[in-house]
């Protein structure tokens, strides 16, 4: 017997959570989680079961808002545990509070990337919430909160099929999501739940759009876009509307819409329209930036604006928003989210030319994709492992000692295979296990060429003799592994045991019984295995799990092999490019430095020496002369000889002057017929020595061209770099100073600078 005041606090209680239950998202939004957490203390001090679980629930809500999956999966199942213990009736009472509870436990389980354990826990919500719907309910509070607690369970589950690549179950489920209620309707938990429902249900069809594409089914492609398309204009009117219409769709339920228009514009190849979605999404959400979910819609929507941006042609912008994307994700560890817009990255960086950051990021994008991939076969495996372990349930003792042991074959054989990054060691493992696992008398592994339009055999063992195949045209009509590929689903087949098909290789057994499963990863196909036996009952439910499982390994690890190879190629053509960069680099390095015609350095590298020189020379308090050097009347022999006499002429006389430098000298055609020269350690008296020597070798030397004997002179200036000379240039226009002197008192001479 409950004591009077106690009775008080539980209908206080009772009053309070339903107030929470029934504007969740306001309650949440204004008054913080600690409003819900102190709603479940107040509930364990009375010890009512049926308000802790309900409590509990909102705090499950809350939690999983907030990102805290864990604590959230941990607490649902204490609620769970609650309901448990609630007499039949009041369980029928609170039937919708439990299936908000099976759901938030399921769904924070999904977020942990455990969707082997969500999906029954989902499955349930779906079910228990659809039979409070069809109860007549006390009040339409309750009402209202089952139709709540449907449509969330409903999208939940599709988005845990969609973990387990299960696209057409997933789009099944979002099918019966009920329509968004006409405007009049005024609440805003019940319209976003709606919404976010639908654009769960949208970016399914989205995924099947692009599986359908690959797989060249071209009809169903464009019915699904057509869906999305219809599903979008069913809703846009309201969500546009904006809030000042009092429109009851809060900020988060408008974003998503225009994210899910915006990737609907990506995929239609109209990207300016695109962008502008993913603007409003931004727009949408930053009224509200106290959402648990902001960062990453602001993620989602920089994400999609780089991808915008990158079809546009403007890569600059494209980096830009991806930046800010991968600034939002880092604070949530999205990396189903970060791997496409590494892809993004790479691309941008490669239209500008950064090879090797382009590079970078692609290697980024693959090691997160071969995480992301990696997460997806364990959750398929649990999804495969529940699946079975529901089975083993019902099953006798004989086979639970089979499939337990199965099970945990197939653990190890999912790390031995996936570990492997070479085709075929792929393919011997498979074929091994395929052995061990599956009673079959014939299998075969096929896989997909380059192009996508043969099917090869890759592997083929029948009663223990290996066979092989010619190569099968994907669009065979007969062939069932060719439509298992096109189809990416199962196909198993039981022909009449004495009607061998026309298909039938001569010699061989027919075996009547068979399962063709393809290897899928993601969207694409990349082959097909093929098991076939003539015993009736060898190829059970089990049986397609095993080789489900094993086809789910196999792909990722032959898929991971595909990528390693290419990475493997782009590499080395990088390297390869790389390598011709560099050289190309240097040639033209050298090229620029140097003058075309004489072969000697150029003024460029002359000026870069002489500061090196003056630095050098400053340091160690040592000499340094220049000189130069000008040919006399040079415009003559020009005139007389042919431009071409004058070309030989210089070069000869660049390679005289050469000859008369020590090391460390430097010798440079600064002009049309200048050179200068760089005497590194040389005071006054042994700069005008070296000039002298170079001048006279210039005057005895002849040069021969087309038959003419011609001779030259050389006029030259010698100067001392000074302490107080700041650059080269106060030394050089006193050499000048020196060499007009020169010039000035009858040229072939040197002249020092006084
Ligand atoms: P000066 O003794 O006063 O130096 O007489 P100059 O004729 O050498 O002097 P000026 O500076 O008037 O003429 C230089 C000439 O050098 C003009 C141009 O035709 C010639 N010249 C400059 N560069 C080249 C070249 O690359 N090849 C040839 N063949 N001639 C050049
Ligand atoms: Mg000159
Ligand atoms: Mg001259």
């Amino acid at each position: 017997m409950t004591d009077p005041a106690g009775l008080a606090d539980i209908v206080a209680l009772d009053s309070d959570i339903a107030r929470v239950e029934r504007d969740f998202y306001h309650v949440f939004a204004a008054e913080s989680a600690s409003v819900v957490e102190s709603l479940v203390g107040r509930a364990r001090e009375t010890g009512n079961p049926a308000l802790l679980a309900r409590s509990i629930c909102l705090q499950c809500r809350a939690l999983i808002a907030r990102g805290q999956h864990a604590v959230a999966a941990v607490l649902a199942r204490e609620g769970l545990a609650a309901f448990a213990s609630l007499t039949d009736s009041a369980a029928w009472a609170n039937l919708a509070a439990r299936a908000e509870l099976l759901r938030t436990g399921g769904c924070a389980l999904l977020k942990l990337g455990r969707s082997g354990e969500a999906l029954p826990l989902l499955q349930d919500a779906v079910t228990t919430a659809e039979l409070a719907v069809a109860r007549p309910l006390r009040t339409t509070d309750d009402e209202r909160r089952s139709q709540h607690v449907l449509i969330r369970s409903l999208s939940n589950i599709g988005s845990a099929l969609l973990a387990v690549r299960e696209i057409d179950t997933a789009i099944a489920m979002y099918e019966r999501i009920p329509a968004v209620p006409e405007p009049g309707a005024d609440d805003p938990g019940l319209i976003d739940d709606l919404l976010l429902a639908r654009w769960n249900w949208i970016d399914a069809l989205h995924q099947r759009v692009r599986r359908s594409r690959a797989a060249g089914d071209r009809d169903r492609a464009e019915a699904d876009l057509v869906t999305a398309l219809r599903l979008l204009e069913g809703v846009s009117e309201r969500v546009t509307a904006g809030p000042e219409v009092s429109s009851p769709i809060t900020g988060y339920g408008r974003q998503g819409y225009y994210a899910s228009l915006g990737r609907h514009l990506l995929l239609a190849e109209r990207p300016d329209e695109a962008f502008e979605m993913f603007e409003r999404q931004i727009e949408a959400i930053s009224a509200e930036p106290d959402s648990g979910m902001y960062d990453w819609v602001l993620g989602i929507a920089h994400a999609g604006m780089a991808q915008a941006a990158l079809a546009q042609d403007a890569p600059q912008e494209a980096l830009r928003h991806t930046a800010l994307a991968l600034a939002r994700f880092e604070r949530h560890d999205e990396v189903e989210e970060r791997a496409p817009v590494l892809l993004v990255r790479a691309m941008a960086l490669r239209s500008l030319g950064e090879f090797e950051d382009a590079y970078n990021e692609l290697e980024g994008y693959h090691a997160l994709r071969a995480r992301v991939e990696a997460e997806a076969a364990q959750q398929y495996a649990g999804h495969v492992t529940a699946k079975l372990g529901l089975e083993r349930a019902r099953a006798e003792t004989e086979s639970h000692r089979r499939i337990a042991a199965t099970l945990e074959t197939l653990g190890r054989i999912g790390q031995e295979i996936t570990a492997n990054l070479d085709a075929e060691a792929v393919v011997r493992i498979l074929s091994r296990y395929v052995g061990t696992l599956l009673a079959a008398r014939s299998f075969s592994i096929w896989l997909l060429d380059d192009a996508g339009r043969e099917l090869r055999s890759a592997f083929g063992v029948e009663d223990g003799q290996a066979v092989s195949a010619a190569p099968l045209p994907l669009d065979h009509a007969q062939s069932w592994i060719a439509r298992a590929v096109r189809e990416r689903q199962d196909i198993v087949a039981a022909l009449p045991p004495d009607q061998a098909p026309a298909t039938l290789i001569p010699g061989t057994p027919f075996m009547p019984f068979a399962i063709f499963a393809p290897l899928i990863v993601g969207d694409r196909a990349l082959g097909a295995l093929s098991i076939q036996t003539d015993r009736p009952d060898a190829f059970g439910d089990n049986e397609r799990s095993i080789l489900r499982t094993l086809c789910t390994y196999g792909a990722i690890a032959l898929d991971n092999a595909a990528a390693y190879r290419e990475l493997r190629r782009t590499v080395s053509a990088l390297q390869g490019t790389q390598n011709e960069l560099s050289m190309r680099t240097a040639e033209f390095e050298r090229l620029s430095l140097t003058d075309q015609l004489t072969g000697v350095p150029n003024r460029r590298h002359f000026m870069e020496r002489a500061t090196i020189e003056i630095a050098e020379a400053q340091r160690n308090a040592s000499a340094l002369a220049v000189a130069m050097l000008d040919i006399d009347h040079f415009k003559d022999v020009n005139d007389r000889y042919g431009h071409a006499a004058g070309d030989v002429a210089l070069a000869q006389i660049a390679l005289i002057a050469k000859e008369g430098l020590r090391s460390g000298d430097f010798l440079a055609r600064v002009g049309g017929e200048e050179f200068a020269l760089l005497l590194p350690g040389a005071g006054p008296t042994e700069a005008l020595a070296i000039a002298e020597r170079m001048r006279a070798a210039i005057e005895r030397m002849t040069i021969r061209f087309d038959g003419f004997e011609l001779r030259v002179t050389a006029s030259f200036g010698v100067a001392n770099f000074k302490s107080g000379d700041q650059t080269i240039d106060d030394a050089f226009s006193r050499a000048d100073s020196a060499l007009y002197r020169s010039k000035q008192t009858g040229r072939n001479r040197v002249t020092g600078d006084p």
